[in-house]
């Protein structure tokens, strides 16, 4: 109750620091009694009962006991075969890399743990569902390189929307599954937020991240911006872990027309990236622009130009990545990124098994085998189910990635977020606007943060009526761009724009639209060179005792990290913590869906104390519009009082 004092308010809010607002604001000492576990986790099903989970929309709510028991796989008896974490383990991360190489068969990562579940279901996946299936996943599927399980916008996520712990998940996801190695994406300088934090966070949070679980660190800089990038590798090296550094593929080189993003241009990173001291390169695909022909062309010189293993990330928005990838496998790729069956393709990535089918007979065939692979996308198949109101909503392939150019990541977020301002019906504007701004900002690779500052700015001209229509895109943005040089005075435009053009970024390709980026920034000060140069450091240690010592919780190192990346949805995740105690034991269709009268649910609080919960009605709102919501407890009766909002 203390926690929730302080994070309730509104100083606290409006960003004072720990120490003084809690010094100065006496009223935090006045404690509610404490309530118990079991109490809160029915004043969590009786919120959720009463006005529904709060990222779902009244209209989507689903029912709790609308859903098939998924088909859970069988895990086979017997030790964990052995898989790439014990190679890792034997020979460091430079002897991995001398493995893989010595490979003939192509080596895959199954990214259904994270990208595939941020690109079709907005991130959503809760950790009780991936865990499930891990046992099963370590033995089924051995012959993988990797799990890509942990990072990009999963992080936040778990805080914000789902009142879980990514640590937690990681950590108990490492003990599940032991033999693989376990990826993550880190967004270099921006760690796994959207701006650039100290160094010694990001140096933190990388000892962190490898002591919790993470093996292979797959690092990238939204504008291929290699400066920031290097004290991400360089701190990877000291723990014993494998560094990935990754090249953002956009543009096209198959199309000569195209002359900003070509092979030399690939080429020369490549060659820096080796030189930095990175164990893989990474050629990271974020919206599936990859077309085969291009694939053939970039693998065949990459691999002319650096020795390092190259893992090749694709999205299949246009239906054409396993086309790209059988390319890239022909020309000697060592690593390609896939998912399930059940979680692939769109969005998502090319399909694991569709690929494993792909290669049968082939001199690179997997080693990975259908039928031990099919149960796994069968429980996917049926978990996805329960993430229905988070579906990305794109139906079937569509070639208009090439034009567009949305990251597949993205594309899942950034759909809800137009829906949100009433802008569906304007969908099609919406994807135009976000070609045009490319041209606009001056054509960059657009993957997080790049690619919101991207759809910020796309979305800003539609509702302030400032795309110009003409025949061709490069006119459309001429003309746009002078219509919004003219207005800039009068605009106020959006944060992450200013900050792009403030070099919070760092520096695009080839520089910055310099007559564009004057108007937006009227005077500002701009960030000459790295962003996180001149950032100081943050005090960890003093973070970390002010929020344990004021709150008299335990907060740990972690806990001070994730503060240090988002202070606030840190603290709405320890209020909600503080009001529920741990939901994440709640299996997924009560935690979004709550339940029906007269159904029962068995909820495991620690091992052997199992609560058996029936909901047993719901109350009339009173005068104060409070419902008495009415359970059973292992057999007594119990009630929780709710605030309809509805
Ligand atoms: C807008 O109208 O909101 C954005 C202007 C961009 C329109 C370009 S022009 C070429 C391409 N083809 C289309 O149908 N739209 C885009
Ligand atoms: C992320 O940064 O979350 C991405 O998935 C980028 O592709
Ligand atoms: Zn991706």
């Amino acid at each position: 109750p203390f926690l929730e004092n302080v994070l309730a308010h509104p100083a606290f809010q409006q960003g004072e620091t720990y120490t003084r607002f809690i010094d100065e604001t006496p009223v935090l000492f006045q404690l509610e009694p404490r309530r118990d576990r079991a109490t809160k986790l029915l004043q969590y099903l009786g919120d959720v009962i009463v006005n529904g989970h709060p990222t779902i929309k009244k209209d989507q709510r689903l029912k709790p006991t609308q859903f098939l028991e998924p088909r859970l796989p069988v895990t086979p008896s017997g030790p964990v075969p052995r898989g790439t974490a014990h190679i890792l383990a034997e020979k460091g991360p430079r002897g991995l890399a001398d493995w893989v190489l010595a490979q003939k068969r192509v080596l895959l990562t199954d990214t259904t743990m994270r990208d595939a579940h941020q690109s079709l279901l907005a991130t959503r996946m809760r950790t009780r569902d991936i865990l499930r299936v891990a046992p099963a996943t370590a033995h089924l599927a051995s012959e993988l390189f990797s799990l890509e399980s942990w990072g990009g916008a999963t992080f936040d996520t778990t805080y914000r929307f789902l009142n879980e712990d990514p640590w937690a998940r990681l950590r108990a996801l490492k003990a599940a599954a032991p033999n693989l190695l376990q990826q993550m994406l880190l967004r270099g300088a921006n760690a796994v937020g959207y701006t650039s934090y100290p160094d010694n966070v990001v140096e933190a949070f990388i000892d962190e991240a490898a002591e919790a679980g993470v093996d292979v660190f797959r690092i990238f800089d939204s504008l291929n911006d290699l400066g920031s990038m290097e004290v991400s590798t360089r701190r990877v090296l000291t723990t014993g872990k494998v560094a990935e550094v990754s090249i953002c593929y956009t543009g096209d080189v198959a199309n000569p027309k195209r002359t900003k993003y070509t092979l030399d241009y690939y080429a020369d990173l490549a060659k820096r990236i080796e030189d930095s001291g990175a164990h893989f390169l990474c050629i990271k695909d974020m919206a599936g622009l990859l077309r085969p022909r291009a694939a053939a062309m970039l693998v065949r010189r990459l691999r002319e130009v650096t020795r390092l293993p190259i893992h090749l990330h694709m999205h299949d928005t246009s239906g054409n990545g396993i086309a790209s990838y059988l390319e890239a496998i022909e020309q000697g790729v060592h690593v390609v990124d896939v998912a399930l069956g059940s979680m692939a393709g769109l969005t998502s990535q090319p399909s694991l098994n569709a690929l494993v089918s792909a290669l049968r007979g082939h001199p690179r065939e997997t080693g990975l085998a259908n039928a031990r692979l099919q149960p796994l996308a069968n429980y996917w198949e049926d978990v996805r189910e329960y993430y229905a109101p988070f579906e990305a909503g794109l139906k079937s392939t569509t070639s208009e990635v090439y034009y567009h150019e949305i990251p597949g990541g993205q594309y899942s977020n950034l759909r809800p977020q137009v829906a949100e301002l009433g802008l569906l019906g304007r969908w099609n504007d919406v994807k135009d606007a976000f070609a045009l701004v490319n041209v606009l900002v001056g054509d960059i690779p657009k993957v997080t943060p790049s690619s919101k500052m991207v759809g910020d700015f796309a979305i800003f001209l539609l509702k302030n009526d400032l795309t110009v229509r003409a025949s061709t895109l490069a006119e459309a943005a001429s003309l746009t761009r002078q219509r919004l040089i003219e207005q800039a005075p009068r605009l106020d435009f959006p944060t992450s724009v200013v900050g792009y053009f403030r070099g919070e970024l760092g520096q695009p390709p080839n520089g910055f639209p310099e007559d564009l980026r004057a108007a937006v920034l009227k005077g500002l000060p701009r960030v000459e060179g790295r962003p996180s140069a001149s950032l100081p450091p943050l005090d960890l240690d003093a973070l970390q005792r002010e929020l344990s010592a004021k709150t008299g919780h335990a907060l740990t190192r972690v806990d001070a990290i994730s503060s240090a990346l988002y202070p606030r949805v840190i603290a709405g995740y320890l209020e909600d913590l503080g009001r529920y105690e741990d939901v994440s034991i709640l299996d997924t269709p009560n935690y979004f869906y709550g339940m029906e009268v007269g159904q029962e649910v068995w909820v495991d609080l620690e091992p052997g104390k199992t609560l058996v919960i029936s909901l047993s009605a719901v109350g009339e709102p009173d005068e104060e519009g409070v419902r008495t919501v009415y359970f059973a407890l292992n057999g007594h009766t119990r009630t929780v009082h709710v605030r309809d909002r509805s």
